[in-house]
């Protein structure tokens, strides 16, 4: 009996049992918008020891790890017979992504894993590569899983390995466990990425967010958010994508942009997270913003605050493809509460939380960008003159400059 290897055994265990149960705690004061926590809720270091090891000591004498995993990232959400679920995109050393879901009871800690991967079938065209699933649940009865389909393009030279096509995989479920995949999204752009779901029929069709985009990485003349109609769901084409929100010059989404996870419906309109993207001497840089969509006309933006949301912070910086934030996943609770699924990285999944009134208040009242310097100073300008609107009028007792008086 090799005692090492026993006891080896015994010291993982208790390192992954203390991580599934470690709780986790807000960070700092908030920014009145959402509250970030201390801990990632989901990360390589959650995926099951049996996935990884082959605790057989005559076959694997040296408790060699037989299968790495890289890294654990844009999860889809969906809060599934009580329970909060994250159908992780896990990636492992070999570089291949495939889904896994994993469960918590309160969505900010002690999520754990289901016993298995997700067995995703496949069309008559073997993926790739598959990732970044947008789970909703839609006024048919269905939960769909979108995600990203790669293959390698059939049109590369062989010196080129690299080159991809990237196109919108659809399977739908009844248990989050039996999937039946449909055929791949049909639409006229060269790529898609970040396709979403709408969760209701629009004028008795499906309705789909895209990103049109003309190679794998530059969104070249395509880019920007898309929405089109399908009438079928198994074999779904879309014949006109309108462009709702598009990229803007010096802006954080002029490179690029993509729908994150279903919209949620709100009084006021549709609440929608997205992503933007911006090109810098560092590289790509993926930021988090809002915006909103009128409840009637879903390809009309009515609301949309100046800047990002969420840009990567601390650790969140540091990853696999660094300064990146990405999200693919939020839930919200009956009583208004929203918790927000993001990738850190390209590395590991937090949680941030927020409610719908405060997300709306943010969407609704903070300013737009301007698009020019000028315009920025006149924004702050007028929140200075409210300001000291309400210091005249004596209405707030506080020091509201933080800075000393006199100038
Ligand atoms: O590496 C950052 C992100 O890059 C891609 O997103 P997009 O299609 O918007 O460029 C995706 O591969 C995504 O998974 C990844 O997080």
């Amino acid at each position: 009996m090799n005692t090492n290897f026993e006891e080896r055994i015994s010291q993982i265990s208790k390192e992954q049992t203390q991580l599934l149960r470690q709780t986790n705690t807000p960070i700092h004061v908030n920014n009145g918008i959402y509250q970030r926590y201390k801990n990632p809720v989901l990360t390589a270091q959650h995926i099951p020891l049996n996935w990884k090891y082959d605790f057989n000591p005559a076959t694997n004498p040296f408790l060699i790890e037989r299968f790495g995993i890289n890294a654990v990232l844009n999860p889809g959400a969906i809060k599934w017979n009580g329970k909060y679920i994250l159908m992780a995109r896990v990636e492992g050393t070999d570089r291949k992504s495939f889904f896994a879901i994993a469960e918590s009871p309160n969505g900010i800690d002690n999520f754990e894993f289901w016993d298995y991967p997700v067995i995703m079938p496949e069309t008559e065209n073997p993926d790739t590569n598959v990732y970044d699933i947008r789970l909703v649940a839609h006024q048919d009865g269905w939960i769909y899983g979108l995600f990203c389909t790669e293959r390698r393009d059939p049109q590369a030279n062989e010196g080129n390995q690299s080159a991809a096509i990237a196109q919108c995989g659809i399977a739908r479920t009844k248990d989050l466990k039996n999937w039946e995949r449909l055929a791949d999204l049909k639409t006229n752009s060269p790529q898609q990425r970040n396709v979403v779901l709408h969760p209701e029929f629009v004028d008795g069709k499906y309705a789909f967010y895209t990103r049109p985009q003309d190679s794998f990485i530059e969104a070249g003349k395509g880019g920007g958010i898309g929405f089109g109609l399908s009438k079928s769901i198994e074999n779904a084409i879309i014949d006109e994508e309108i462009v709702i929100d598009k990229k803007v010059y010096h802006t954080i989404y002029e490179a690029k942009n993509g729908q994150g996870p279903a919209p949620i419906k709100t009084k006021k309109g549709w609440l929608h997270l997205a992503h933007g993207v911006r090109n810098t001497a560092a590289g790509l840089r993926y930021v988090l913003y809002m915006f909103m969509t009128d409840l009637h006309d879903l390809t009309k933006v009515t609301h949309k605050p100046a800047g990002y949301f969420i840009a990567p912070e601390g650790e969140e910086r540091i990853g696999d493809v660094s300064n990146v934030v990405f999200s693919n996943g939020w839930i919200t609770d009956e009583d208004g509460t929203v918790y927000i699924y993001y990738a850190s990285s390209d590395t590991r999944i937090h949680v941030a939380t927020s409610t719908i009134e405060q997300l709306v208040d943010y969407i609704t009242n903070n300013p737009e960008d301007g698009l020019r310097s000028a315009t920025t100073v006149q924004t702050i300008i007028d929140i200075i003159n409210k300001n000291k609107a309400i210091e005249t009028k004596g209405e707030i007792n506080v020091n509201l400059t933080g800075q000393s008086a006199n100038h």
